[in-house]
């Protein structure tokens, strides 16, 4: 397998498994050399504990970026998560033009809203600019909720193949090459991930579990990420990741004290094993 450097933007929430204490060990678990850059720092994830701290380090960011552009660093790829403002974009787009190589992989997870809401640092303006993003990405990676918001379309928490379709094609007229759409589920026994490119929409259908988890967008996007760059084509990565997420929240589900994100660190020997299979 090739060696390959990937950059990953995203939030470090100190506490909470997800962002970059979801996507550090899971790329390198894959074999890929994994820099970051940190959006923000938080004292946790913004999803259901009592508040949160946050130091946003937008104006870090062109520092940063000056100084990799001056020791000459590239990049094999970049991924995007969480991000800590609508500046960091601009920030983001920047990197994806200049430090990622012309035949690098620019992957955007709009990680902004889940459950038909949007997360509480998030409004309408920060949608807007996170849909030029998705613009010039390779790769993204929205669930049910995201994708809606950026193509303007209504949120349904039930719908059929028609609607998924309508969310995907509005993605990929923004501008989107790939889109794999998480989440998806047309009855109460499966759910899975929609994957459309160039040669067209395949469904993964996996088990669904009775309740969802915290992070586990975080965990798919790094295991499909991880996988992806491993060699594997669009649609395996995604299958690859989507039964990761499931064991993971298996191996949570349990454990009443752990509802903040999936226990997913003692499972990262299988997933290595799926990746080389
Ligand atoms: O997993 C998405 C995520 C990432 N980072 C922060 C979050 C959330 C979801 O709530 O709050 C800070």
């Amino acid at each position: 397998m090739e060696y390959k450097r990937i950059l990953s933007v995203q939030d470090i929430s100190c506490v909470g498994q997800c962002s970059l204490t979801v996507a550090l060990p899971i790329l390198s678990a894959c074999g890929h050399e994994t820099a970051i850059l940190p959006a923000a720092v938080l004292s946790n994830h913004t999803g259901g504990f009592k508040g949160f701290t946050c130091r946003d380090l937008t104006s870090d960011m062109p520092d940063i970026i000056k100084q990799w552009e001056i020791e000459g660093i590239t990049f094999d790829g970049a991924y995007t998560g969480y991000l800590g403002s609508s500046e960091q974009i601009a920030y983001v787009k920047d990197i994806f033009a200049r430090l990622v190589s012309p035949s690098g992989l620019r992957i955007v997870d709009p990680a902004m809203a889940d459950g038909g809401k949007l997360y509480p640092a998030f409004d309408m303006d920060f949608v807007e600019v996170m849909k030029s993003l998705v613009a010039v990405a390779d790769v993204t990676l929205p669930n049910i909720t995201e994708a809606s918001l950026l193509t303007g379309n209504e949120y349904k928490e039930s719908y059929d193949e028609e609607y998924t379709e309508k969310l995907v094609k509005g993605l990929h007229e923004l501008g989107a090459k790939t889109v794999i759409m998480t989440g998806v589920s047309y009855n109460d026994e499966s759910t899975g991930i929609l994957v459309s490119d160039e040669n067209g929409i395949n469904y993964i259908r996996h088990e669904k579990m009775p309740i969802s988890c915290h992070g586990t967008g975080d965990v798919f996007a790094s295991a499909f990420v991880g996988s992806y760059l491993a060699g594997k084509d669009k649609a395996e990565a995604a299958r690859i990741a989507g039964e990761y997420v499931l064991s993971c929240i298996k191996n949570t589900i349990d454990d009443k004290e752990h509802w903040y994100g999936v226990k997913f660190e003692p499972l990262l020997g299988d997933l290595i094993s799926a990746i080389r299979g």
